[in-house]
């Protein structure tokens, strides 16, 4: 059974000894950030802040902060299981006899159930407030660190529709608030709701835009999923969860909102105009400084009776969202493995903010395959932007730093394999020479082979032998020395 929203959520988590509730009173600004910021590097619980200063709503934070609380909120048992699942509808084969046939069933009705449903009353419209009622004073939304240009709200699933195709698109982009009514809206220009809103910059059209705060986890997870532009998140999320996403008609705006949210912004975006936002301190560990961002304007709040603001903070990783980028890796690794099919496994450090730094594992199999891999992953959508590719041959643990140093950096010949590309980079990178637009560096830590112009001997790695291993295991607990590993 999917959640059903996110009270759902924290009350497993309650349930689990995963959450603490905060009584004490403490302010939205700066205060919750280094609370949460010491839990998460602490490896401390979720959190909810039901005193804050200055508004009746309680703050959620730091709920996906843990990989268990992760797969806890994805409800799978393991990422591995996750593969296994999806390979059943990537590769299906089909079933070998009558049982097989009936135990595939169940996974076959679970793709129709993916397609979101439409409700006619929800608890997100509970209260609807227009006009003069629109506040944004009224949430709780935290100033995070001591240089942001203001207050941030830092988890919305943005909800936008093509201009041209009718697709709706749901994003996870920041919004600094500006006064009672007004947000800026921090879509990068290589996001989809970027790519909306210059269609209606071409059509001069005003772009209604809805904006939930506080949903189930797995429809709040699929708006930071890097899906190709024109797939569906809330069909994503349906299949996560194995249920539909129940959404509602808007009140004031033509647009779904998930029916369960806690709480809904209604609005507009006018493509001509745009704001200085931030400074804003970041993913990357820094500040973004200040650069213009079209401008969201909320004609309308709906909201539950009692919501619950659902936010995060971002900063020197590891932070909760490095625990939101595992998952978008491990999830999509199975899909990645389709289209680039000699990667074997793939990483993303969490200190390389999921952009600077791809450790990949490769079966190579041609020359050149190593540089192949890197172009590849270059030119496969978000992945664009990683500034640093290593590529190693299978076998190597890429979730040990160190073997992976030992490895990469005897196999290179630095001058013969290290490639450097130009192309686009993340809007985040503040090093290169311009915005969004830099140099790549790729280095083919693979094993050079006689057909790559390597006609040196290459040696094998250190091993000792089988035998005489197994001998001093037997001999090694009557030799009285102890070692710490
Ligand atoms: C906590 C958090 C905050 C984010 N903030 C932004 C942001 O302000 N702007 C942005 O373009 N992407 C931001 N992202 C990344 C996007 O949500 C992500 O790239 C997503 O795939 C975009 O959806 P789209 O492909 O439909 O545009 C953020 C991600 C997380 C986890
Ligand atoms: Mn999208």
């Amino acid at each position: 059974m999917a959640y059903p929203n996110l009270r759902a959520f924290l009350a497993r988590l309650e349930s689990q000894g995963e959450l603490v509730r905060v009584r004490a009173e403490v302010s939205p600004r700066l205060e919750i950030s280094e609370i949460a910021d010491r839990c998460v590097k602490g490896a401390g619980p979720a959190l909810l802040f039901e005193n804050v200063a200055g508004s009746s709503m309680p703050v959620a934070i730091n709920l996906f902060a843990s990989r268990r609380r992760m797969l806890e909120a994805l409800e799978i048992p393991s990422y591995e299981a996750w593969e296994e699942r999806l390979d059943f509808f990537l590769d299906p084969k089909p079933p070998d006899g009558l049982l097989a046939k009936l135990k595939a069933l169940p996974r076959v009705t679970e793709l129709a159930a993916v397609f979101p449903k439409t409700v006619r009353s929800a608890p997100c419209q509970e209260v609807v407030e227009t006009a003069d009622a629109v506040d944004l004073s009224k949430l709780p939304v935290l100033t995070c660190w001591p240089q942001d240009a203001g207050p941030f709200i830092t988890m919305p699933l943005v909800i936008t529709r093509d201009a041209a195709s009718g697709k709706t698109n749901v994003g996870m982009y920041r919004m600094q608030v500006y006064d009672a009514k007004t947000t800026g809206m921090h879509w990068q220009k290589h996001k989809d709701g970027a790519g909306q809103a210059r269609g209606y910059a071409r059509e001069r059209r005003r772009m209604e835009v809805a904006v939930a705060i506080g949903a189930d986890p797995a429809t709040v997870f699929s708006a930071i999923a890097p899906l190709p532009p024109g797939i569906s998140e809330l069909l994503f999320a349906g299949f996560l969860r194995g249920e539909p996403v129940p959404m509602v008609q808007a009140k004031t705006v033509d647009l779904l909102v998930p029916a369960e949210a806690e709480i809904v912004l209604e609005g507009y975006v006018d493509p001509g105009e745009m704001r200085s936002e931030g400074p804003f301190g970041d993913h990357t560990g820094f500040y973004s400084l200040e650069d213009e961002f079209p401008v969201f304007h909320v004609t309308a709040v709906t909201r539950r009776r009692d919501p619950v603001y659902l936010t995060t903070i971002v900063g020197r990783p590891p932070m909760e969202d490095g625990f939101l980028g595992e998952a978008v890796e491990r999830l999509f690794l199975p899909l990645v493995k389709k289209t680039i099919p000699e990667i074997v496994d793939m990483r993303l450090p969490v200190e390389g903010i999921f952009h600077n730094l791809a450790l990949v594992a490769i079966d190579k199999r041609y020359p050149g395959h190593a540089r192949k891999t890197m172009h590849a992953i270059w030119g496969t959508g978000q992945m664009m932007f990683t500034k640093t590719i290593v590529v190693l041959d299978a076998g190597v643990n890429l979730d040990d730093p160190g073997e992976v140093v030992w490895r990469a950096l005897t196999a290179i010949d630095p001058e013969r394999d290290i490639e450097f590309v130009h192309g686009p980079v993340d809007e985040l990178d503040f090093a290169s020479r311009l915005p969004c637009f830099g140099s790549k560096m790729g280095i083919d830590a693979t094993r050079k082979w006689p057909s790559e112009g390597f006609t040196r001997r290459w040696p094998d790695a250190i091993e000792m032998s089988e035998d005489v291993r197994r001998r001093i295991d037997a001999l090694w607990p009557a030799l009285g020395i102890a070692t710490r590993r």
